[in-house]
Parts: C-alpha cells; sequence; structure tokens
C-alpha cells in the first residue's frame, strides 16, 4: 500500500497527563530502550529527516512528544528506558512518565515496543512484552537497526528475541531499519488494516 502522508506535526510535548492534547485520534505509542531507534523510526514512517529529533546519545526523548499525521492519528513518541547513566531519580520520574501515559491514555490504540536486533532484550524490555501482554493488546514488536546484521545473523537474532519475549503464535515481530523501506512499508500495512481500518 502507498502511503501519503499531507500533514505531520508535532503538537506538543508532555510529562504529566494534565498536558496530553484532548483529542479523540487514535493513537500509535512507541516504547523501548533509550538509543533503540524510537524516534528515528518515526522520521522513516513519515519520511521526514530529524522531524522527532534523533540523537546518538541515549536520553534524547525525555518527555512524550505527540504528532498529529493528518488529523487521523497521533503517533506518540515515548522517552527511552534503562539509560545507562540516568540517576535513580531520572530513573524513576521516566517510569512514573511512560506507566502513566500507558495506563491512563484511553485512545491508546496500540503499543508497539523496539528493540535492537542485535541486542538480547533486556530485563525492561521482558517486563514491558509482558505487561503488553496482561493488558489484553496485540504484542507488535519491531527489532531496529537490522541493516547492522547478515540476513543470517539477523534470522538467528529474531529467534533469539521471540524466545527472550516469550512471543506466541499471534504476536508479531517485524525488522527495521532506517536504511530501507520494507519495515516502513510493514508498520503501515499493519496500522492501515488494523488501527484505521478505513477506506484508503
Ligand atoms: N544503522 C542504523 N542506525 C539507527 C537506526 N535507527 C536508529 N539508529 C541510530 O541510533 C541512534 C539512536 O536513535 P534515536 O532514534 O534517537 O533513539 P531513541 O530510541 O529515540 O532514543 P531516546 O530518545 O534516547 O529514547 C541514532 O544515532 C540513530 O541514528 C537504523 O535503523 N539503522
Ligand atoms: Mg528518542
Amino acid at each position: 500500500m502507498k502511503v501519503n502522508i499531507h500533514k505531520a506535526e508535532f503538537l506538543l510535548s508532555a510529562v504529566k497527563k494534565e498536558h496530553y492534547p484532548v483529542t479523540t485520534m487514535p493513537e500509535v505509542a512507541f516504547i523501548g530502550r533509550s538509543n533503540v531507534g524510537k524516534s528515528s523510526m518515526i522520521n522513516k514512517i513519515l519520511g521526514r529527516n530529524n522531524f522527532a529529533r534523533v540523537s546518538s546519545k541515549p536520553g534524547k526523548t525525555v518527555t512524550i512528544n505527540f504528532y498529529n499525521i493528518d488529523d487521523k492519528i497521533m503517533l506518540v513518541d515515548l522517552p527511552g528506558y534503562g539509560y545507562a547513566s540516568a540517576s535513580h531519580s531520572e530513573r524513576k520520574a521516566m517510569t512514573g512518565i511512560i506507566g502513566d501515559y500507558l495506563s491512563e491514555r484511553r485512545q491508546l490504540m496500540q503499543v508497539i515496543l523496539l528493540v535492537d536486533c542485535r541486542h538480547k532484550p533486556s530485563v525492561d524490555d521482558k517486563a514491558m512484552a509482558q505487561a503488553i501482554k496482561s493488558s489484553g493488546g496485540q504484542m507488535v514488536v519491531f527489532a531496529t537497526k537490522s541493516d547492522k546484521l547478515s540476513k543470517t545473523a539477523l534470522e538467528k537474532n529474531l529467534e533469539m528475541i521471540v524466545d527472550e519475549l516469550e512471543l506466541e503464535d499471534g504476536d508479531i515481530l517485524i525488522p527495521f531499519s532506517t536504511q530501507n523501506t520494507e519495515g516502513a512499508q510493514n508498520f503501515w500495512d499493519y496500522i492501515y488494516d488494523f488501527i484505521l481500518d478505513d477506506e484508503e
């Protein structure tokens, strides 16, 4: 499917629920460790460069950033967790910001969990996968930076990720890279089929 985005606009940044935008649009939130590539994935699927701010230093996104796409769907860039040099209080604040959003946001239709295809999922990644599972939501995991592995190594690591996150039949695991358009296309195919479920 060809995706035509007419308008992608940064709406606002929030750290607490009083600041969340008041809209009825369905939301899709990107969650994962700091530096896994959440903001990069948002740029790639929107076909924009440095729209969501990207950094080689972990801990770039520290607020919840809401992006309005064609007044149809909101993409939500969450702060990363597991940032190694974060202090105890910074970690606690981050967990609170993420946890509040996930538990409070009624229009949240889909959480997209990102894990780096090169690494074994962390304890936090596993906890997040379990939380998605126990919320009854569809499990959708993107394995990022797939350009960094050979095809064989990627296949092997995808199996490892399935095992580590205890993915089951019906759960979705898709490789993603900013260096090709395949993952981005798969993202939109999923969104159009299961979230927007509309005309296009
Ligand atoms: N080679 C390659 N590098 C990537 C890819 N995706 C992201 N990166 C790089 O990974 C680094 C982190 O990317 P971000 O998108 O800022 O990661 P993030 O998950 O938003 O990080 P936080 O905002 O800190 O939570 C940047 O240097 C990106 O250029 C990819 O598909 N391939
Ligand atoms: Mg980010």
